[in-house]
């Protein structure tokens, strides 16, 4: 007898919708011949014979707080957590509207709700959808119990990956985070024992995840047939019960056949025979579900009403889908970043406007405030924000009993606990992917990454923690902010302390930019990052973080300042010199030699860039150069140039000059590093011959 447990009829409508549309799709795909265009799939994926065991999973997904994180075969389970039909078929036809407003390939769908379960936006990166459900995981005992939000209490995140997912980095910090924090995570994989050809051997020893998993500590291990309904049902509520009662995570394995080619464009030649292709069409579990609830559950007639229902709803759907618009060029721009007026819709996560609002700040300086270091300014930033905002949570390697390797977040977890301030595995990919989960949870996280080039491993999920708001066309955003410090120390440099290609960052879509140059800025921008709907890379330099150069004015704990505003640091007529971060010091002390002859623009972010503030002095002057650590080739500056030779070239007296790092890493011996690094002198001369040009 079927478990009384489940609502099987609901079950099996779903499992025949999933299957409806793949059979639409797949005879709508691209390479088909003969569709004509206005009906054409773009990009294809079937999630035939994956679809009964998800679909049950996604019965048990139930509580208003639960999170699915998930991948491109998973729509059975949006079906059976509430995406509409019309939506699951008009997004791989890249109508407007749905998810992704045609931005994104049909199954890497999202579910957001704001009383219900959610799916997270899903990336076409495999593995990369682990860790931030690792973020919703942990941030469910921070809502419940720092917070003390009862709605969070029995609530679980739910991961879905394939068995060649098992073998990624995500899936390694995923399990490190859900094991040793006890996180309510449960993860699910199912395994089809292809990866688009590869086999399941080649992504865990044996194949088998599940055994290999078995003498994992703190882990629930289940391993079964995701063919038979009875047998996926019993495995998956015994885990979903596992993890809801707070006793930690737990995976399970369900093997599939994977009823379809990998995608679309895929035909299987090669990699897959016809004998194979055979016997795992035999283990389908569509009519293993049949039989399981007829007769025992629904008599042959019901069923057959039950596929009428499903084929009078699919007809309805398909020509709604069909009838929308294409999505509207126009706007394709649109969504980068927030966009902040009051009447705009909110994405969800993040603070809400409300809350940022409830925030305040001010642009204007407390000028009386004692020297601070740049260091005790970032501190100061992150106390404050703790006291007045209960949502932001501070994490990274060593950042909490130690304080951080450059002991930025001394004593802060002392005062806020070590739920709020606590230290990570070693795991940026981590790191990174916990703070996006969070933030779609409402939390306000702060990461620090030890040093620039210890983001490495996180970049996947920082690019697309970067474009989720695009993606879903602002249905979904994660602000983050994270914190790096990096560029060349005092004597000093190598080539994993002292990267400072910042570029990449401003290269990034939908990411903020700062690198203050002084403990003021700092306070202001780090501020602002905390206060923004927008993600920020909040870079610190080595050379500023403990000494004079870095060190200014406290300006009050209120104090913000704005992106895309720059700082006139010296007034001049006759020639602009722009820069950022530690080399505005050397500027100034360059342009010094010069009297009031050079203009000096700190420009303090650089996504958004101050384009009005450099330009006008241009305009002004006639003269440019531009100073920066990173490389020449490419470099910011390379931007700022394009910019002035297009915008301002007509009031140019000389070439726009760069004097950046040439293309070379960050050396170690203080010798080697003099060379490479824009020195005064050089700086100096390099005004001269352009005041003279
Ligand atoms: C990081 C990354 N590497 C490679 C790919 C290309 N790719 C797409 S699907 C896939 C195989 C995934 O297999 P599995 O996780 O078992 O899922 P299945 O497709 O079998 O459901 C690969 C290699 C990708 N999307 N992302």
């Amino acid at each position: 007898m079927p478990d009384p447990r489940f609502d099987w009829r609901r079950i099996a409508y779903h499992v025949l919708v999933s299957r409806a549309l793949d059979d639409v799709e797949e005879s709508t795909n691209r390479n088909r011949a003969n569709v004509p265009r206005e009906n054409l799939v773009l990009y294809q994926f079937s999630a035939r014979g994956h679809d009964v065991p998800q679909i049950i999973l996604g019965s048990l997904i139930d509580h208003p707080r639960d999170a699915a994180s998930a991948y491109y075969r998973s729509r059975p389970l949006l079906l059976a957590l509430g995406l509409s039909i019309e939506d699951a078929f008009a997004s791989p036809l890249g109508r407007s509207g749905g998810f992704s407003d045609g931005r994104d390939i049909g199954v890497v769908c999202n579910l957001p709700s704001r009383d219900g379960p959610i799916v997270l936006p899903m990336s076409g990166d495999v593995g990369s959808q682990y860790t931030p459900c690792a973020g919703w995981a942990q941030a469910i005992g921070y809502h419940r119990d720092v917070l003390g939000d009862e709605q969070w209490n029995g609530a679980i995140a739910v991961v879905l990956g394939g068995e060649g997912s098992v073998a990624t980095n995500g899936f390694w910090s995923a399990l490190t985070m859900a094991t040793t924090l006890s996180l309510p995570m449960l993860f699910y994989i199912e395994d089809n024992g292809l990866g688009i050809s590869v086999r399941g051997s080649m992504q865990t020893p044996g194949g088998d995840i599940a055994e290999n998993l078995a003498s994992f500590r703190n882990l629930l291990v289940r391993d079964g047939d995701g063919t038979d309904p009875g047998q996926s049902a019993s495995l998956i509520a015994e885990c979903v019960a596992h993890v809801r009662s707070g006793s930690g995570p737990a995976l399970v394995r369900l093997t599939v056949p994977r009823l379809c080619s990998h995608s679309g464009p895929d035909n299987q030649r090669g990699y897959r025979t016809d004998d194979e292709i055979a016997s795992d069409f035999a283990r389908d579990p569509l009519p293993r579900l049949k039989s399981h609830l007829v007769p025992a559950l629904l008599s042959e007639r019901e069923w057959a009403e039950l596929e009428a229902d499903v084929a009078r709803d699919i007809d309805i759907a398909l020509t709604a889908a069909r009838a929308r618009p294409n999505p509207d060029p126009s706007i394709v721009k649109r969504w980068v970043y927030a966009d902040d007026s009051p009447d705009s819709p909110e994405a969800l996560g993040g603070l809400t406007r409300a809350e940022r609002a409830a925030l305040g700040g001010t642009e204007a300086a407390s000028n009386v405030g004692e020297m601070v270091r740049f260091a005790e300014a970032v501190r100061r930033t992150l106390r404050h924000e703790l006291e007045v905002n209960p949502k932001c949570l501070v994490f990274g390697e060593d950042v909490g009993r130690k304080g951080g390797v450059h002991l930025v977040t001394e004593g802060l977890q002392k005062q806020f606990g070590e739920s709020r301030v606590f230290d990570t595995s070693l795991s940026e990919e981590g790191i990174i992917g916990r703070a996006v989960g969070m933030a779609v949870s409402g939390l306000m996280p702060v990461t620090e990454i030890q040093f620039r080039k210890y983001a490495d491993p996180a970049t996947e999920q920082l690019n697309n923690c970067g474009t989720m708001r695009w993606r879903t066309a602002n249905r979904f955003a994660a602000p983050i902010v994270v914190r790096m410090p990096g560029g060349f120390g005092k004597d000093v440099g190598d080539p994993w302390h002292s990267l400072s290609d910042e570029v990449r960052f401003a290269h990034a879509y939908g990411w903020q930019v700062a690198i203050p140059s002084n403990a003021a800025d700092a306070v202001g921008l780090l501020r602002a990052a905390m206060r923004s709907p927008n993600p920020t890379v909040f870079f610190e330099h080595r050379s500023l973080l403990m000494t004079s150069d870095g060190s200014s004015h406290y300006p009050g704990d209120e104090y913000v300042v704005p992106f895309g505003k720059a700082a006139l640091r010296r007034e001049g007529t006759g020639l602009t010199l722009v820069s950022w971060g530690a080399l505005v010091h050397r500027c100034a002390e360059a342009a010094a030699r010069f009297g009031d002859r050079v203009e000096l623009i700190d420009l303090r972010t650089i996504a958004p860039w101050d384009r009005e503030c450099v330009l006008s002095s241009v305009r002004k002057t006639g003269r440019c150069v531009i100073v920066h650590e990173d490389n020449l080739t490419a470099g910011f500056g390379a931007e700022i140039a394009a910019t002035i030779a297009q915008d301002a070239f007509w009031m140019l007296d000389a070439p726009v000059e760069r004097l950046a790092v040439e293309d070379v890493p960050m050396p170690y011996h203080p010798v080697l590093l003099d060379a490479v690094l824009p020195s005064v002198d050089r700086i100096a001369g390099r005004i001269e011959a352009l005041l003279r040009a």
